[in-house]
């Protein structure tokens, strides 16, 4: 069950700016109302008003049944009939104060009407106090990466059974897409990434007519919502190994270089440990390799943050990152080795920072 109240807490003692806040739905859901409300679904147009003990939701007819359904305790629903129900609303609960809004999702556009309407004294940034209560993973949200995790999984680990010759990467995307939802996937957290032998060697990838050809690649990133949560896996899969040649044993190096790196950046992490130090020990251990075989191809950071979104705002494992590990992060574990014209090899599991280390979700 989600806790409102807590989420609302988080959010309130990080922010030093404002003690009210107004979010606002566009055609897309602002990641930090899914947050508040922990409602699925795209909510248009919706307003909410978040105070520290309770939230006024504003809401079209469209959606007026299903928010009575859902809503948590703390939450009080108005029906939007009209303009002049909304703004009196809106002076309710904002006129002459501070309100904090998400700088990083409302358009400016919306944030003039919002402020002439409300009669609010100033509209605030506060997304930095939504970001710091967002990195910082709650039971639920945990259930729910877990739970998203678990069905990208299942469909990665069918997916082989349709590999065959000729087969195309936008084929194989295909496949991957439906095997997720016939498994409780709401869809895609991000545009699945299937590349085929060279191809593979481009990290951001995108699926085309490539045909499947025997002893090459096979590279998956992919990740499924569940609950209005991300997951983002990554797997490198040999098809057809012709066991005995050259090309294999160059393209079982790379994995096993990889993974290698993958369970050492793995083994550093718990509370306390600085974000950098996973990426540096991947890394270098991807630098080292067959005397610098590999040195330089290891060409993005280890890990960003996963939530709400794919690329949560929370603390990642970067080179630059100074923030230091707490127990409920979740940040992914993604080492890879490009060899432009040959191929790549990425292994990527979402990691969750808990006392005792980190563990895969
Ligand atoms: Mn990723």
């Amino acid at each position: 069950m989600v806790s409102v109240s807590k989420r609302l807490d988080k959010v309130f003692s990080a922010s030093k700016k404002a003690r009210v806040a107004l979010l606002i739905n566009t055609a897309n859901t602002d990641p930090n109302f899914s947050y508040l409300t922990g409602f699925t679904g795209t909510f248009e147009g919706s307003l909410l008003i978040a105070l520290p003990k309770k939230e006024i939701l504003l809401v079209s007819p469209l959606e007026y049944g299903v928010a009575k359904k859902m809503k948590p305790k703390e939450m009080q629903i108005v029906l939007m009939e009209s303009r002049k129900k909304i703004e009196a609303t809106l002076k309710k609960y904002l006129k002459g104060k501070t309100v904090g809004i998400n700088g990083s999702f409302m358009p400016f556009r919306l944030y003039k009407r919002l402020k002439k309407l409300s009669g609010a004294k100033r509209l605030v940034d506060i997304s930095e106090a939504f970001y710091s209560a967002r990195n910082i993973k709650d039971e639920s949200e945990i259930a729910m990466i877990r739970g998203a995790n678990s069905i990208i999984k299942r469909a990665l680990r069918k997916i082989p059974k349709y590999f065959k010759d000729g087969v195309t990467e936008r084929e194989i995307a295909t496949k991957l897409n439906e095997l997720a939802i016939e498994f409780g996937g709401d869809g895609p957290s991000f545009p699945t990434i299937v590349c085929f032998g060279a191809n593979s060697a481009i990290p951001h990838y995108v699926p085309a007519d490539a045909r499947l050809e025997p002893n090459s690649f096979v590279l998956i990133d992919c990740g499924t919502k569940y609950g209005n949560y991300c997951s983002d896996v990554t797997r490198t899969f040999i098809y057809k190994p012709k066991k005995k040649s050259e090309k294999y044993r160059k393209m079982m190096d790379m994995y096993k270089t990889v993974k290698e790196a993958q369970l050492l950046a793995l083994k550093s992490v718990k509370p306390g440990v600085k974000g950098s130090v996973p990426h540096n020990i991947a890394a270098e251990h991807i630098d080292k390799a067959f005397n610098g075989r590999y040195k330089g191809k290891f060409i993005h950071t280890l890990g960003h943050a996963i939530g709400i979104e794919v690329h949560d705002p929370g603390t990642g494992f970067f080179p630059s990152e100074t923030d230091k590990l707490r127990e409920g992060m979740v940040i992914s574990d993604e080492p890879g080795i490009y060899v432009n014209g040959f191929g790549g090899v990425r292994i990527e599991d979402d990691v969750l920072v808990t006392k005792k280390g980190a563990k895969i979700l």
